[in-house]
């Protein structure tokens, strides 16, 4: 090592954490390292393994400086972001590019240096006073082709404690690899902060992604999204190394759906932020391996699949005892919890929709609050933020399943793709091939902007894959991966197209929000090819009998023939008002648009087009047949 490092690393290591970083022998992390400690001049820097004492004194600590308060449960805390820090900043977010390089113009973006001089100009000395946190964390399962080792230097016992709960230790793995470790790095500081803690240089919020290093900066934030590098930060970079490499990281669940015999088949979910992915993955009687960020690899003709994370940073609003019983158990019993931006009152945690009375005062994310305060523009603040979440351990979850930790992931046999479509999809829908899927139900997944990123909600938009915000590479390199990985696997998922937000032209809700239940148990059953299914024009979709015994079974609900033409009536108009929307998003925005994208949205309009002259505009299933 560089003698001018270890002289830096020296001044503000204590012998302890100075021995357990010169344990790992990879001289681009010592280099990483001091060069942080350059920038942000911490009064100290503190290097965690992955001991008990160690984990334990993360925990501690956050509670200690007073980034989250103790609850009533034991194990459970609350950690405020400030108001104008409540979820993942779409505008101050930017990819670090190279002058010679270019990225698609719907990425957010800065000239290389240009960025690289802000951000440093804004980290100087924005530690002293404080202690620098050195993590060694693992993204995927330790000792596997998916593993990924990621380093975090920040300056938040919140942000550490959350890599606790979220990811896998990497200590170990860092010095089993020592030279060879390739990892991800990311430094943090929350800049300025007041009493309570809080991040208050808002207008000066960046974060920026310099993926030329592997590396990302984060600072005047504390939000987890956008502070937890092994998040969405990591997220971009994993998606460019992936592209290198020939797999796919993307933006999904994946759950394990029980079924005849004993059989248990797995699933990927990807949906946009407050579409439903959580609770689907979440359904009660089913396991979860994950619930936001997986990766994909071919083996042997499969697609293999694995949970990046360990923990789930999960949306607590409407979470309540009756819809989601595993996570409402979790968090209502001692045990590890970190609540952000909920209301607590006398020690106890409250959020909207948790389907009990709500107290008149006590303390959100805006300080204290009471019933009817208004923020400074006048508009009344709700008990708890919208956005308020719940970090906790996977393994905390009775349902978790037993695969978590298996470096070799687990064969995954379908991916779901869920918008939030009030017109056009019916609730659930299987593609005809994969390309079919990937472009009419991943490329083409529409949304409506909701509270998890800041600004106006209600906004329709397309999210494609609903990892758009996370694309760190060009978005027609990014579908045709996604196109050619599916021509490497022979036992390739079939992909399915779900839409929970269905509604009459009341502007009624189609569906009741446990019916997402019965689609599962219906694509478990077309993957192992048990039930056969009707061919419409966008694609298969159940037939009634299989739907009415699945609501039997699944809900013990009598299914009405009824409900069933409403729900999936063939809506030829908004069908194909949504594919020219689809289709002008990617004219507009792909300067290299991959084979076969254009030809699917063509032959999806021309089977529209065929349907209606046959059948007029809305065509009831009861005219399709079994394909
Ligand atoms: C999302 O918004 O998609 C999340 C939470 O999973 S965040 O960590 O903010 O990305
Ligand atoms: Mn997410």
């Amino acid at each position: 090592m560089g003698s001018q490092y270890s002289e830096i690393l020296k001044a503000k290591l204590d012998e302890k954490s100075y021995g357990n970083l010169m344990a790992i022998d990879n001289a681009d992390l010592h280099a990483y390292i001091a060069n942080a400690i350059e920038l942000c001049e911490p009064d100290s820097v503190w290097v965690s393994t992955d001991s008990d004492e160690d984990v334990a004194y993360t925990r501690q600590m956050s509670v200690k400086m007073g980034e989250e308060k103790a609850l009533n449960i034991p194990g459970h805390t609350v950690h405020f972001d400030g108001p104008e820090d409540q979820g993942r900043d779409r505008k101050v977010t930017k990819y670090l590019v190279p002058q010679d390089e270019t990225l698609s113009d719907a990425l957010n973006q800065v000239e290389r240096e240009e960025g690289l001089t802000e951000i440093k100009g804004l980290m100087k000395g924005s530690m002293k006073g404080r202690t620098m946190i050195v993590r060694f964390m693992t993204l995927g399962p330790n000792n596997s082709p998916f593993s990924i080792p990621c380093v975090e230097c920040t300056d938040s016992f919140y942000v550490s404690h959350s890599l606790n709960l979220l990811y896998r230790l990497g200590y170990e793995e860092f010095k089993r690899l020592g030279e060879k470790a390739r990892f991800f790095a990311t430094l943090h500081s929350c800049g300025k902060i007041d009493e309570r803690m809080v991040s208050t240089d808002v207008d000066n919020k960046r974060i920026y992604i310099d993926y030329t290093r592997d590396s990302v900066y984060s600072v005047n934030t504390q939000y987890a999204g956008n502070t937890v590098g092994l998040k969405k930060l990591a997220l971009r970079l994993t998606i460019r190394k992936a592209d290198r490499e020939g797999w796919l990281a993307e933006h999904m669940f994946l759950m394990g759906v029980s079924g005849k015999g004993g059989r248990k088949t797995y699933l990927a979910g990807a949906f946009p932020s407050a579409c439903g992915k959580t609770s689907t993955a979440m359904l009660p009687g089913e396991t979860i391996l994950g619930d936001d960020i997986a990766y994909f690899r071919e083996e042997n003709g499969s697609c293999m699949a694995a949970n990046a994370e360990a923990g789930i940073f999960g949306i607590i609003q409407n979470a309540n005892s009756k819809d989601d019983p595993a996570i409402w158990e979790v968090i209502n019993n001692p045990g590890e919890v970190i609540f952000s931006n909920i209301l607590v009152s006398e020690g106890k945690p409250y959020w909207l929709g948790m389907g009990t009375d709500i107290p008149e005062k006590g303390e959100n994310f805006s300080g204290e609050w009471h019933k009817g305060k208004k923020d400074p523009k006048g508009a009344e603040i709700p008990c708890a933020h919208k956005n308020a979440r719940y970090a906790v351990t996977l393994k905390a979850l009775s349902n978790c399943d037993p695969e978590l930790e298996n470096p070799q992931g687990v064969e995954l046999s379908g991916i779901i793709y869920g918008g939030r479509d009030t017109k056009a999809y019916v609730p659930v829908q299987q593609s005809f091939s994969w390309d079919h899927g990937i472009v009419a139900y991943g490329a083409a997944l529409e949304t409506e902007t909701t509270f998890a990123t800041i600004g106006k909600e209600g906004v329709p938009e397309i999210n494609l894959m609903s990892i758009q915000d996370f694309i760190s590479i060009s978005l027609g390199k990014y579908l045709k991966n996604n196109l050619d990985f599916g021509k490497k696997l022979s036992k390739a998922p079939s992909i399915f197209g779900v839409n929970y937000f269905l509604c009459d032209n009341d502007g009624k809700f189609v569906n009741g929000v446990r019916d997402k239940h019965v689609w599962v148990k219906w694509m478990e059953l077309r993957v192992h090819g048990d039930v056969d299914a009707l061919e419409s024009p966008t694609g298969m979709i159940p037939v009634y009998d299989d739907l009415k015994e699945l609501f039997k079974q699944v809900l013990d609900k009598e299914y009405s023939k009824e409900d069933y033409i409403k729900q999936f009536t063939i809506r030829v108009p908004e069908n194909l008002a949504k594919l020219e929307r689809v289709e002008k998003f990617y004219r507009d925005n792909l300067v290299d648009p991959p084979q076969g994208l254009f030809e699917v949205i063509g032959r999806q309009r021309e089977s529209l087009l065929g349907a209606q002259k046959e059948y007029g505009d809305y065509i009831s299933p009861e005219n399709l047949k079994a394909r």
